[in-house]
């Protein structure tokens, strides 16, 4: 037990990328709960979308306010539960800030099991991000057996889960990501038909050519930019686009045109289809009982990354920009028996 809180606040908005300035670590006393759940944090995710509420511009979400705490997706244990219907010592998953300690109400936490599956899976493959590939793969992309599904971002929290769930339902799977290291993990390990290295490849048409040769009939986008312009060049007939999220875009101070690649789609009839993983909040049961029995019949693998200590979780998240991260990325804020 810490006597003292440590909180991360936002020191001011980044232009393009972040950096460590972007964040102030301030030492605080462990807060009173009031009539809230006071929950020590043992895990905290961070996310590519922190990037987005680090800025006040047009977005589906309110930005943070500068000198604020900053929130994040986190895993910890109940210290004082004050009539929640909670007991000291339960594990607990919720919106919770980048901090030792987070007051919350009651209503906003979820109990966790951690008979069921290590705590960290709740941020990751049992957590937002495996709903996320659930139901961007299965209700957005749509493989079937026999399409072609081509994810990018192919080994990241997201990518990782949503090229094995499409392999699932018979598809050929092909990943961008960025190392070799990480196509070795996607062909190998998780069992993608071919993985394609994008910072060793010098045409993204030419490497698709190679690994979708029949076309792309479903396509998961991460990452957007010049990846996605050469995906949608080899988009099917009836072709499914699922826009997850266009993180080579996030830092960008200015919205690049590119290439426009809307023509094709006259000719292929395609659907582009963005989507948030709360549109399905109300299914979030059965993702998260599907994606179980796929992690315990090992039909579904997930790795992790984590970075340990609090005082690290800026270099966590900057990492996420620069492909730092196998599988989901979290800090380590404390250990059970601290
Ligand atoms: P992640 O994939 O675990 O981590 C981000 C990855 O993006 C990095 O590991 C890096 O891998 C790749 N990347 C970074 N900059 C890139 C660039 N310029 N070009 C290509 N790849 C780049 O993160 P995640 O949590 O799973 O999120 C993946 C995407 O899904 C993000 O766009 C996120 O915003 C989105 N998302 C959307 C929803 C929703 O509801 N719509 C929910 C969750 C996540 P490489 O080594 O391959 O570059
Ligand atoms: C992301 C994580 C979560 C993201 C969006 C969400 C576009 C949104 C989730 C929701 O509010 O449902 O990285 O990027």
């Amino acid at each position: 037990m810490r006597d003292t809180n440590r909180q991360f606040r936002l020191a001011k908005r980044p232009e393009g990328k972040p950096d460590h300035d972007t964040f102030d670590l301030v030492e605080t006393d462990v807060p009173e709960p009031g009539g809230e759940v006071l929950v020590r944090t043992r895990y905290l995710s961070v996310d590519p979308y922190m990037r987005d509420r680090m800025s006040a511009g047009e977005s589906y979400a309110d930005p943070w306010a500068v000198g604020d705490p900053l929130r994040a997706g986190a895993v910890g244990e109940v210290v004082e539960s004050n009539g929640a219907e909670f007991e000291p010592g339960d594990i607990v998953v919720g919106n919770l800030q980048w901090a030792d300690y987070t007051t919350a109400p009651g209503a906003e936490l979820t109990e966790v099991d951690p008979e069921l599956a290590p705590i960290s899976t709740s941020l990751g493959v049992l957590g937002m991000p495996g709903r996320t590939a659930y139901f961007g793969t299965t209700e957005v992309a749509e493989p079937g057996a026999g399409d072609t599904f081509v994810v990018t971002g192919a080994a990241g929290a997201v990518g990782s889960i949503a090229g094995q769930i499409a392999k699932l339902s018979g598809a050929r799977v092909v990943g961008f990501a960025g190392s070799d290291e990480k196509v070795e993990y996607l062909e190998n390990e998780l069992g993608f038909d071919a993985a394609i290295d994008y910072e060793a490849t010098d045409s993204y048409p030419g490497a698709l050519d190679e690994a979708a040769p029949e076309g792309v009939d479903a396509y998961f986008d991460n990452v957007g930019g010049p990846i996605t312009d050469a995906v949608f060049t080899k988009l099917n007939v009836d072709a499914r686009v699922a826009v997850c999220g266009q993180i080579s875009l996030y830092n960008a101070t200015e919205r690049p045109t590119g290439p426009r690649k809307l023509p094709g789609l006259v000719s292929t009839r395609a659907t582009v289809e963005g989507f948030l993983v709360r549109d399905f909040s109300p299914r979030y049961g059965e993702a998260t009982k599907q994606l179980g029995q796929w992690v315990a019949s090992g039909d579904l693998q997930y790795r992790e990354t984590v970075t340990g200590g609090l005082e690290n979780a800026p270099d966590a998240f900057l990492g996420l920009f620069e492909g730092k991260n196998i599988g989901k990325q979290l800090v380590k804020v404390s250990d059970a028996d601290e």
